[in-house]
């Protein structure tokens, strides 16, 4: 008789802590806050950024979605409920609702917003990266908004570091915030904590953000999850370990940005420096915007590489 080899099943993280730990208390003291991230991998601060302007930007990005017919008739428009069957039915028309979140023009509009991209630059932002970094920050002008309506297509973001799509520098960080309350019901950032120590990981192909999920294989480390309140920031090095929560609110759509800061000293990826998801150059982007130090700002500032490791964004066969 033959034996069929069992496969193994190597272990995977499932420990699951509830509640970030806040730092804001260590905001004053960079040298606390560096070991903080040192030993976490990731940094949490309850309250950073104000209300007012996160809170506008998330009016202006519904009032798009609400020109798209996406917002379910006689709702608040604040509150960002979908209307589910104009959404399935854009779904079926336009694939980038299943990796962005909007369709590609919606998308493109959103990317126009001054006051979405004026947020990266937020005073409270630069200080805490300049104390991090003990140098210069360049923010990436590459910002992300994710507007995830709940259409059928859609899948959360999978675990994944941020290493194998942005690449350049291992020195940036991610900052993440909803743009309004994000409990967890609502499928926020959930962190594979103490992952900041590990090589860049081999990827399988998944569904959800990005495409590719890392290979977690036998991993002790504890993923960390928790309700967000606008003002909210998480904040993460490159090879952190990080996926979103399933969105489990009916037609509730999450929104939320998603920023790279990096030392200037440091060089940055070609592409990290061109607009999200492409379609449009940043002269259509910048149209009308009234900053004008908000344009451009990174020209000066960005040493720029073009070599890209195509190999890291490969699926190999599960391993584990
Ligand atoms: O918001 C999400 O679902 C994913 C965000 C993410 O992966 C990031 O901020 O790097
Ligand atoms: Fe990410």
């Amino acid at each position: 008789m033959i034996m069929l080899k069992k496969p193994r099943h190597r272990k995977m993280p499932k420990k699951v802590i509830t509640g970030f730990l806040n730092s804001t208390p260590l905001l004053s003291s960079p040298k606390a806050l560096r070991a903080r991230a040192d030993r976490d991998g990731y940094l949490f601060f309850k309250g950073l950024l104000p209300k007012e302007p996160l809170m506008e930007v998330r009016r202006q990005i519904l009032e798009i979605v609400e020109r798209n017919g996406w917002i379910r008739k006689g709702t608040k428009l604040i509150d960002g409920i979908g209307d589910l069957d104009a959404i399935a039915a854009s779904d079926r028309l336009d694939p980038s609702l299943k990796y962005i979140g909007v369709g590609k023009q919606a998308y493109i509009d959103i990317q126009k917003l001054e006051l979405f991209h004026s947020l990266a630059h937020h005073p409270r932002l630069i200080a805490l990266y300049r104390a991090l970094f003990q140098g210069a920050v360049l923010p990436h002008p590459r910002n992300i908004a994710r507007v995830l309506l709940p259409a059928p297509s859609f899948n959360p973001t999978p675990p994944h570091q941020d290493y194998i799509y942005i690449q350049g520098a291992h020195s940036f960080w991610t900052c993440w915030f909803p743009l309004g309350d994000c409990p967890m019901s609502l499928g926020g950032l959930s962190i594979l904590r103490g992952s900041h120590r590990e090589e860049v990981l081999k990827v399988k192909t998944a569904k959800g953000a990005g495409g590719f999920e890392s290979m977690l294989c036998d991993m002790d480390h504890t993923w960390v999850q928790g309700d967000y309140e606008c003002g909210d920031i998480i904040t993460f090095p490159s090879h952190v370990v990080h996926k979103a929560l399933p969105n489990r609110k009916p037609g509730r759509i999450r929104l939320s940005c998603d920023f790279r800061y990096q030392p200037a000293r440091d060089q940055v990826h070609i592409s990290s420096l061109r607009p999200h998801m492409g379609g449009v150059q940043w002269r259509e982007l910048y149209r009308g915007w009234k900053n004008k130090r908000l344009k451009y700002y990174w020209k000066s500032k960005a040493r720029q590489v073009m070599a890209w490791d195509s190999s890291l964004l490969k699926g190999s066969e599960p391993i584990c």
